[in-house]
């Protein structure tokens, strides 16, 4: 893949397809291609192999999903699982069907079971039960490995797969309900900063342990992978910086400034208790993440009081 190949990212305006799109163009990537869901809808199939026989993209970024937090996915399994099989489903096999060069699949570290043995290694897939709490998304996204890995070995798809760990950063959902932690946690600590409130919620009880990266090196890492990984096993994307929720909430606190107290709703579930990801397989290629977790939540809560709240 070269600056001038013809490249297809798929779910551009998410976070981690907007992040990758961001690091093309920064390269000076000349034919990218992009569709809003207005003009191709990838759940719908016919749509999806006519875009790919007019278009015939050479690599293909699938970083389109529905994706959501823990109260998304627990609450709205039925359209986590259609949505995700529907949109891999069409992608994988059109980029095969129009003679795709290489396509890289991104998966999720929920794949592994509950209770991996930590640091989790690419070989714990299917070998306990998942977590309930996300389990038709989990599914989901384990489909979509294999049909990678099938692709692969019958048909001769150059596809990959690789597993991110927890991500955060600009064109982040910080939707209260719905949100990922990280962006719920900004959203609420800076409301109640500006509205003098003495309290804030967090969820569950702040023990379980995350790993954060940065989208910005996550969609670094997409690159790097598309131009030099071409196993047939997946990959962990990790970054090393694991915290519990309880740190978290004291880091984000005082990224944002906020010096009330905080208060744990413990009526809301804590999901896996750790998901820490073993990185000796990406480390050995040579790549690590470039930006810290303090350093990184000091800019996402900068570019939500841009984009969300109007500077100050
Ligand atoms: O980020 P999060 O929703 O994702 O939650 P998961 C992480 C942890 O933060 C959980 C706690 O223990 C939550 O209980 N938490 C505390 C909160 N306050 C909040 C809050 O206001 N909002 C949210 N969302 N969490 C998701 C999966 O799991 O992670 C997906 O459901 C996917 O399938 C994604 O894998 C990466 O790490 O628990």
């Amino acid at each position: 893949m070269d600056r001038s190949s013809h490249v297809f990212v798929a779910g551009h305006r998410g976070l981690v397809g907007s992040a990758i799109l961001r690091r093309l163009r920064a390269e000076g990537f000349e034919r990218v291609l992009t569709r809003p869901r207005g003009e191709l809808d990838l759940t719908d199939g016919a749509a999806v192999q006519r875009f790919f026989g007019e278009e015939r993209p050479e690599y293909v970024f699938l970083a389109a999903a529905r994706v959501g937090g823990i109260a998304a996915n627990a609450s709205c399994p039925a359209d986590f699982i259609r949505d995700n099989l529907l949109i891999q489903t069409h992608v994988i096999d059109a980029a095969w069907r129009h003679g795709a060069r290489k396509l890289l699949f991104l998966g999720s570290s929920c794949i592994y079971p509950r209770l991996a043995p930590q640091p989790i290694r690419e070989e714990h897939l299917l070998t306990g039960p998942l977590e309930p709490t996300n389990q038709a998304y989990a599914v989901a996204k384990i489909a979509g490995i294999e049909m990678c890995r099938a692709y692969r070995e019958q048909r001769g798809l150059a596809a990959v797969s690789l597993m991110p760990t927890n991500l955060y950063g600009p064109g982040d959902s910080f939707e209260p309900q719905r949100s990922h932690v990280l962006p719920a946690l900004i959203r609420r600590f800076e409301e109640a900063r500006r509205g003098g409130l003495p309290e804030v919620a967090v969820w569950g009880t702040g023990a379980p342990l995350r790993e954060f990266l940065h989208v910005d090196d996550l969609a670094d890492a997409a690159v790097f992978l598309m131009r030099r990984y071409d196993g047939d096993g997946i990959i962990n994307v990790g970054s090393g910086d694991e915290v519990s929720i309880k740190a978290l909430v004291g880091m984000v606190a005082d990224a944002v400034g906020y010096q009330g107290s905080v208060a744990w709703d413990t009526t809301k579930p804590d999901g896996t208790p750790r998901k820490r990801l073993d990185l000796t397989k990406l480390h050995g290629l040579g790549w690590r993440r470039q930006i810290p977790l303090r350093e990184g939540l000091v800019s996402t809560v900068a570019w939500f009081r841009e984009h969300h709240l109007g500077a100050e």
